[in-house]
């Protein structure tokens, strides 16, 4: 039998892309898609790395396979609309992932890249119902599962894992932002670069400082009651937006300000915004929530959460509740809150 050249097998291998190309596309953008909304709203460090890996093996796995879907666009022979929509929002995921890993946090005209992938990734869920209706059914295969197909996907695993390992490496060995990056994928600010960061859709609200309060289960605290127990609390505060920064903040932790048994009795801590905006906490956490009036020394701007803000070492930075109005206890558990705010 001859041996049959790498050139020549590659070309089969393009001639023969079609359905199953599509099929592992499809499969891959759904876990984009999946592994980014577990991104997002991950609360906590650990799960934000595990969906942070499994997002950009996705989006290498989507790299790897662009010769054979190029292949594939060449041979059609009609080009639909909607289909080209779907491919270029598919390009501006990848291109804004990457400029996000390897550019660092930055702005272009006021907005980041992970703005624009997650907006990208929005109307493309849209234009992904589209093409899977106009496809459907999508046709399985009992070879689908057959050993050699397994081989082949395994194969394609594997250089998926290798080539985002090499661009990992490519990466460090530069220098490039994506070195210094967090597991979680943020990247490091001085604290005085820390921007003023809005959830999705809440307002900064005007607020006088020197008459507003705080309700602290039923007891009102004004800030200057607050500032008299403070003390400096250094904490990372993660924003899903793609930034980090440690600094050092001025505050009171939870348990300096609730009774113990009260807070022994409750299920759950909830802090609330004057906007609406509100997290429920764990009460074993009230001793790592901080109501903070002062960012390094300085009192909080209105943007950044003035006059009172929560510090919550450990958590995301959409947890970091602004403007707190009321620190309430209560039977409801932690557990049942949203994963995120919707405001
Ligand atoms: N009330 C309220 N609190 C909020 C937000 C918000 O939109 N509304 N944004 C959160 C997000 S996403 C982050 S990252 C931090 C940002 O804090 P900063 O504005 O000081 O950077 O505040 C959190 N607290
Ligand atoms: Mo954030």
């Amino acid at each position: 039998m001859a041996t049959v050249g790498l050139r020549t097998r590659s070309r089969r291998s393009l001639a023969r892309a079609g359905r199953r190309t599509n099929l592992a596309i499809l499969l891959l953008v759904v876990g984009a898609l999946l592994s980014g909304g577990l991104l997002f709203s991950a609360g906590t460090p650990g799960p934000a790395t595990a969906a942070r890996l499994a997002h950009g093996l996705v989006g290498v796995g989507l790299i790897v396979l662009v010769p054979w879907k190029t292949a594939i666009i060449w041979r059609a022979s009609r080009l639909r609309v909607a289909s080209l929509a779907l491919l270029a929002l598919v390009l501006t995921c990848l291109v804004s992932g990457f400029v996000q890993v390897f550019g660092g946090y930055g702005l272009l005209l006021g907005i980041s890249p992970i703005q624009v992938h997650v907006g990208a990734a929005l109307v493309l869920v849209f234009f992904l119902v589209v093409h899977a209706v106009r496809h459907w059914p999508v046709s399985l295969r009992r070879s689908d599962l057959s050993r050699r197909r397994l081989l082949t996907t395994g194969t394609f695993s594997v250089a998926a894992g290798a080539v985002y390992g090499a661009a990992e490496l490519v990466g460090r060995v530069t220098g490039s932002p994506a070195a210094t990056r967090l597991t979680t994928g943020s990247h490091p600010l001085a604290p005085a670069d820390i921007p003023a960061t809005i959830w999705l859709f809440d307002r900064v609200p005007d607020l006088d400082p020197s008459t507003h309060r705080v309700l602290v289960a039923g007891a009102s605290l004004s800030r200057a009651d607050l500032e008299a127990l403070a003390g400096p609390v250094r904490a990372r505060l993660d924003c899903t937006s793609g930034w980090y920064a440690d600094a050092t903040w001025t505050g009171v932790p939870l348990t300096a300000l609730l009774d113990p048994d009260t807070l022994a009795a409750a299920a759950s801590v909830e802090v609330c915004s004057v906007t609406g905006y509100s997290r429920r906490f764990p009460t074993d956490e009230a001793s790592k929530l901080w109501l903070a009036t002062r960012l390094e020394g300085r009192s909080l701007s209105a943007g950044q959460g003035a006059p009172v803000r929560l510090v919550a070492p450990g958590r995301r930075g959409f947890w970091w509740v602004k403007w707190v109005a009321a620190v309430e206890l209560s039977d409801r558990p932690a557990t049942l809150t949203p994963p995120f705010p919707l405001q």
